[in-house]
């Protein structure tokens, strides 16, 4: 791992099978107050390949006209987010290395082979300060994480289901993305199916 993936800690298995379907009914739990919406890119409005939903005080959305931004309310139903799950919240205690609890559980579903996510900077928190923690269920993805900027190399790995990302330090602000996910390669959900859980803390905490 070179110097300046510096902050990024891979966990590979870190949860069990039995964990990942505890896991999966905790993400159908929060889905029934909180369904995927389909998220579309500021300004173009094009639909991202991902659907979304949140848990916690604060989820993160896109929509054509009001662009990326944290709210506390689901896009659709304009009800308030469920809460992070119980198991998420030791895991942000265990990894995270940050006083503060996560506001924001970013639920990402790729739900087809043409599910991917470009490479792109999280940079949408007031709290730059803090990890990213991030959860793999269900199908194989191939992940890129390159550095501060966009022409930086890059080096691409596979993330697969019951495997914890840590991005602290420097990589918090590095590009990353997803350019596939891998057919039957998880028996967790019906292939080509993944779920990614992501925990941020949003505001500085006081
Ligand atoms: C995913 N999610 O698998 C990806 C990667 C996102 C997002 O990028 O913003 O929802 S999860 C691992 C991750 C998260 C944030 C930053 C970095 C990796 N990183 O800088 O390498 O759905
Ligand atoms: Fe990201």
């Amino acid at each position: 791992i070179s110097a300046m993936k510096e902050g990024f800690k891979l966990l590979p298995g870190y949860f069990g099978r039995a964990q990942q379907e505890s896991l999966l009914q905790d993400v159908r739990d929060i889905l029934r107050a909180a369904p995927f919406y389909q998220p579309t890119m500021p300004k173009s409005g094009q639909p991202m390949s991902v659907k979304m939903t949140n848990a916690g005080a604060l989820g993160w959305m896109t929509d054509k006209q009001g662009g990326y931004r944290y709210q506390a309310r689901h896009p659709v139903k304009n009800t308030p987010w469920p809460p992070i799950p119980d198991t998420l919240l030791a895991l942000w205690d265990d990894v995270g290395g940050y006083d503060a609890p996560p506001e924001a559980c970013l639920v990402n579903w790729y739900h087809g082979e043409k599910s991917r996510m470009g490479l792109h900077r999280d940079q949408d928190e007031d709290a730059p300060d803090a990890p990213v923690v991030s959860v793999s269920l269900g199908a194989t993805a191939l992940f890129r994480l390159g550095g501060p900027n966009r022409r930086d190399k890059t080096s691409s790995f596979r993330l697969s289901s019951g495997d914890v990302v840590v991005l602290g330090g420097k990589s918090r602000d590095f590009f990353h993305g997803v350019d596939r996910v891998y057919p039957e390669t998880s028996t967790l959900m019906p292939s080509p199916q993944r779920i990614n859980l992501t925990m941020r803390r949003v505001t500085r905490p006081d």
